[in-house]
């Protein structure tokens, strides 16, 4: 892979919550790696993918989308959003369309730009995303209105959801590279480790199960990891984990009426977690009550914000 035409280098996707940078990175790996849900603040750590083809590997970190902090959670999850931007090469604004009157949050893309993106100083491109949602018209024009406002590297239109005008991505990311060796091994497609993405799905799993507050207020520690059965590799794996909350009401809500509701999250967890490990697991939930988590700095710290 020592051609001369070979381009690596790291590409940081910003953006608002829910402007579905971890679709698209699922997306151009083709692999699901990042969790995905309708609810916005899904993604709270950076998420570190590796792209690779014949021509380029671009190490995508995917970021917690930018919003108005309001704990120090929201703080680690900013600083971890700006410590992207630092390490990216490239930025690649997502910008969402959205039906309706105003087809982009004009808004929140000037704030995004002006207070985010061009301070990094790196060279960045607006790629408008859920193109399926507008007509072939409304995209036009956002295009060149984006253009002729922020002046960025290249404006280009997608749809991660669909798959469509994914290669044109890459194509503009390719050429603000700066290495021309791969920095990973072929194989790897994360730098952060299995037990990391253990722990996200069960948060996309809560996500997606409980409403209202609950996501939110909610963590998810893994206590244990460990294979059971060293000498006998079909035999289960034991992950044991902890979903901290704030609140004993917040408790009953997770482990439901007659322990119902922790019983479909973990069936739900573990299914996915075994396709991502490709073996069995046994998976332990307990519900730890943390008061206030999300404003102290040192249990943050200990969860790795
Ligand atoms: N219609 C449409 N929906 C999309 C597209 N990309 C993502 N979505 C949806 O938008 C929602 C948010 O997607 P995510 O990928 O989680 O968005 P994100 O930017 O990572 O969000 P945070 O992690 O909360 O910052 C999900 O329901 C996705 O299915 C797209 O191209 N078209
Ligand atoms: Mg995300």
């Amino acid at each position: 892979m020592q051609s001369t035409s070979f381009s690596c280098g790291h590409a940081a996707f910003v953006g608002a919550p829910n402007a579905g940078k971890s679709t698209l990175l699922n997306r151009l790996l083709d692999h699901k790696l990042s969790i995905v849900t309708p609810k916005p603040q899904t993604t709270r750590k950076k998420i570190t993918g590796i792209y690779l083809d014949e021509h380029s590997q671009i190490v995508i970190l995917d970021t917690p989308g930018i919003m108005e902090p309001k704990q120090s959670l929201h703080e680690s999850m900013l600083e971890t959003t700006r410590q992207a931007l630092k390490e990216a090469d490239i930025i690649v604004a997502l910008i969402p369309f959205a039906k309706g009157d105003e087809p982009v949050d004009r808004n929140f893309t000037d704030e995004l730009i002006t207070r985010w993106v061009r301070p990094a100083g790196k060279p960045f491109i607006i790629a408008l995303n859920k193109s399926d949602l507008v007509t072939e018209e409304t995209v036009k024009t956002v295009q060149q209105e984006m253009l002729d406002t922020y002046s960025p590297v290249a404006v280009t239109a997608l749809s991660g959801l669909q798959g469509s005008n994914i290669d044109e991505l890459v194509k503009l990311v390719r050429p603000h590279l700066p290495l021309d060796e791969p920095l990973y091994p072929e194989e790897m497609l994360s730098t952060e480790p299995e037990r990391f993405f253990v722990a996200e799905i069960i948060r996309e799993k809560i996500f997606l199960q409980y409403g209202r507050e609950i996501p939110y207020s909610t963590e998810v520690v893994i206590d244990e990891f460990r294979e059971q059965h060293e000498n006998d590799p079909g035999k289960k794996e034991l992950i044991r984990c902890s979903v901290v909350v704030e609140r004993n009401s917040q408790k009953q809500i997770i482990v439901g009426a007659k322990g119902a509701a922790i019983k479909k999250l973990g069936q739900a967890a573990r299914a996915d977690i075994e396709e991502l490990l490709g073996r069995p697991v046994f998976l332990e939930i307990f519900v730890k009550i943390r008061p206030d988590w999300r404003k102290k700095k040192s249990l943050l710290k200990s969860y790795g914000y």
